[in-house]
């Protein structure tokens, strides 16, 4: 029975450990591991967003591909900022380390509206499309604003 507990508690903490965890041998990659990350995310949101924009043709199945990488990337970045990252080559504020919870919590409503994202895009429905880029372009921008330094 006690074998039986621990197997259902370490199941729910695997199912529970949101934002992904990453380990680091030195500060710089981290640093390295969170630029990647901002790569992909802005590489993948863009593609969707020119689509929205009607800078390049709309294709369903290709807001499906790109919101699907971009759900998975928008778990990672709050793995990057480990303690201690905070000097070198990053344009990373200090408000990251001192405004923890805040920082947290944009970096979680990313992740929720890119969940919201890959609904409207399994839809196929522009406008739905359209709708739930807004609310990822706003928290991309409204993280950089206070967190970013320019
Ligand atoms: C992107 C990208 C960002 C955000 C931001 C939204 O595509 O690379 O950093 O959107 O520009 O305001």
């Amino acid at each position: 029975m006690k074998i039986l507990a621990s197997f259902v508690l370490a199941a729910a903490a695997i199912t529970l450990a949101a934002p992904a965890q990453a380990q680091f041998a030195k500060p710089e990659d981290a640093i390295k591991y969170r630029k990647a990350v901002m790569t992909l995310q802005g590489s993948h949101f863009g593609r969707i967003a020119a689509m929205a924009n009607g800078r390049i043709p709309f294709d369903a199945a290709a807001v499906v591909e790109n919101a699907t990488v971009l759900e998975m990337v928008t778990r990672l970045p709050l793995a990057g900022f480990v303690p201690g990252s905070d000097k070198g080559e990053t344009g990373a504020k200090p408000e990251i380390w001192t405004d923890t919870a805040k920082f947290k919590s944009v970096g979680e409503k990313l992740n929720a509206d890119s969940v919201k994202l890959l609904v409207a895009a399994k839809t196929g429905n522009l406008d739905m499309i359209k709708a739930a880029v807004g609310p990822v372009g706003g928290t991309c921008k409204a993280c950089h604003d206070d967190f970013r330094k320019d």
